[in-house]
């Protein structure tokens, strides 16, 4: 049995969320006509909703829930901390076991030898963390206008009013007076639609020199930081050419830039290395996660900090920043059974050798689908460029996003969650899936495929734009 039982009928739970619930990136219209989709249960990597449909989700949730849901282990960690001690805080020189020993395995496991760690409750709050941190370094080595971020276009840091400015979502900017100043945006490193005629890896490099371009023209004197994902994911898995990353650490070092890896999507395993950055060769100063820190169980992030950086802040006197609940003790008892099970069932090793060249070749072979343009993966991680012409990788006459969702819709239909960015299909399943799942939703994309290709060409919608 359910610990929560879904006892209302599925459209009285409809009709009274769309009531009274505000729902993140959600059109009300849309929500008020057709009610939301109930989800009551979870195991491994299925889903069941109010209508007792078995889903694969092959989203992990929202890329968080790594282990899989159901795992008892982690419900076990979460109860037996908050028997013990369900909350206190971090500030004011007070500290709990938790805190303590998260804090000390994120400084073992980390990459590029980040020894130290701010924790918050989100992906969003790690990097408005990050921003007035970066800041607050520089300002304390007596150049306190050495304060602006670079970031770049149609990347994802967040929601907050810190976050939501780093990241590149025109249309999030476009609500609620964003960006915060000091922040600026270069182009972003998306070969398939933005390269044109050049090779990925020409095409790498030239958007790599866009941020020596930036620092340039902005002055490495006023330049903080600049900050990216190792893969950008709600931005639709954009993997960025083998050239470019090398290129950026070269920038960053040579200018005395800050670099920030926000590993919230890549950290943890994601990419079949614990690490993006790993998978990358970045030597990120800061890195920033949340998400896979707890498998999505609970909300935990964490800024990991290079022992320069954290140098400089201690030097300073008191950081005057934190969250009530930084380093809530049940989130961190959670977070640490998460990395202990990670480690134990050895998940990432497995990821690396087993799941990810399983995926990459089965997702592959979507790519002799009329409709697919590219299919591509990056570890657990998979994309799919819905295109009407794929020889030119070209966009729909459609407006973008058109068709993406009529392909999210008819997955969901199909009882698969993918996600749609544009007209790209996004998954990332938990690291957990199965081979035999990940025949399932190959073989649950291809049906999906089909017919969203058979209802294109009966609406006239296979025409390339231009
Ligand atoms: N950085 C990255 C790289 C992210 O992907 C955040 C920061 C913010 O984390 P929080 O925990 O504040 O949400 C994210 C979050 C999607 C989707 O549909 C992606 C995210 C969140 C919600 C939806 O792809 N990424």
């Amino acid at each position: 049995m359910s610990p929560i039982p879904n006892h209302l009928p599925t459209p009285e739970l409809q009709a009274l969320d769309a009531a009274h619930h505000i729902h993140p990136f959600t059109d009300a219209a849309a929500l008020a006509a057709r009610g939301a989709r109930v989800i009551v249960r979870g195991e491994g990597v299925w889903l069941t909703d109010s209508e007792g449909r078995r889903i694969l989700d092959g989203m992990a949730g929202l890329w968080c829930v790594n282990l899989g849901y159901g795992n008892e282990r982690l419900v076990e960690a979460a109860a037996r901390q908050m028997r013990e001690l369900a909350f206190y805080n971090t500030f004011f020189q007070t500290t709990h076991p938790p805190a303590v020993a998260l804090a000390a395995k994120l400084a073992e496991v980390a990459p590029a030898g980040l020894s130290h760690v701010f924790f918050a409750n989100s992906g969003s709050e790690a990097n408005d963390t990050n921003i007035r941190l970066v800041r607050h370094f520089w300002a304390a080595q007596g150049k306190p206008e050495k304060h602006v971020l670079i970031a770049r276009k149609n990347a994802y840091h967040g929601s907050t009013m810190g976050g939501a400015s780093l990241g590149g979502m025109a249309p999030m900017h476009a609500q609620g007076g964003l960006p915060i100043p000091g922040i600026h945006h270069i182009g972003q490193p998306h070969w398939y639609s933005e390269g044109g005629e050049m090779t990925p890896e020409e095409f790498g490099r030239m958007r790599a020199r866009e941020l020596e371009q930036a620092i340039g023209e902005i002055g490495a004197d006023r330049v903080a930081a600049f900050i990216a994902e190792p893969v950008q994911g709600a931005g639709g898995v954009i993997i960025p050419p083998e050239s470019y990353w090398p290129e950026v650490q070269a920038i960053c070092d040579a200018h005395d830039i800050l670099l920030i890896a926000d590993e919230v999507v890549t950290g943890f395993g994601r990419t079949g290395e614990w690490w993006g950055s790993q998978r990358f060769g970045i030597r990120p100063d800061i890195v920033t996660t949340a998400k896979g820190l707890s498998s999505g169980y609970l909300p935990i992030g964490a800024s990991l900090i290079a022992p320069h950086v954290a140098g400089v802040i201690a030097a300073a006197g008191e950081f005057n920043h934190g969250y009530t609940y930084s380093g809530h003790p049940v989130a961190a008892a959670v977070a640490l059974e998460t990395l202990a099970i990670l480690e134990e069932e050895r998940i990432v090793e497995r990821v690396r050798a087993v799941t990810a060249p399983y995926l990459a070749q089965v997702w592959g072979r979507l790519a002799d689908h009329p409709l697919v343009g590219a299919a591509e993966t990056c570890g657990l991680m998979g994309v799919i460029a819905l295109t009407p012409d794929k020889a030119r990788r070209a966009a729909f006459a459609a407006e973008e996003g058109t068709v993406g969702l009529r392909c999210r819709e008819q997955s969901f239909a199909n009882d698969l969650v993918m996600r749609h960015v544009g007209d790209r299909m996004i998954i990332a399943p938990p690291l957990v899936i199965a081979e035999a799942e990940i025949d399932e939703l190959a073989a649950r994309a291809r049906t999906t495929l089909d017919q969203v290709l058979d209802g294109l060409t009966r609406d006239g919608l296979m025409v390339a734009k231009g």
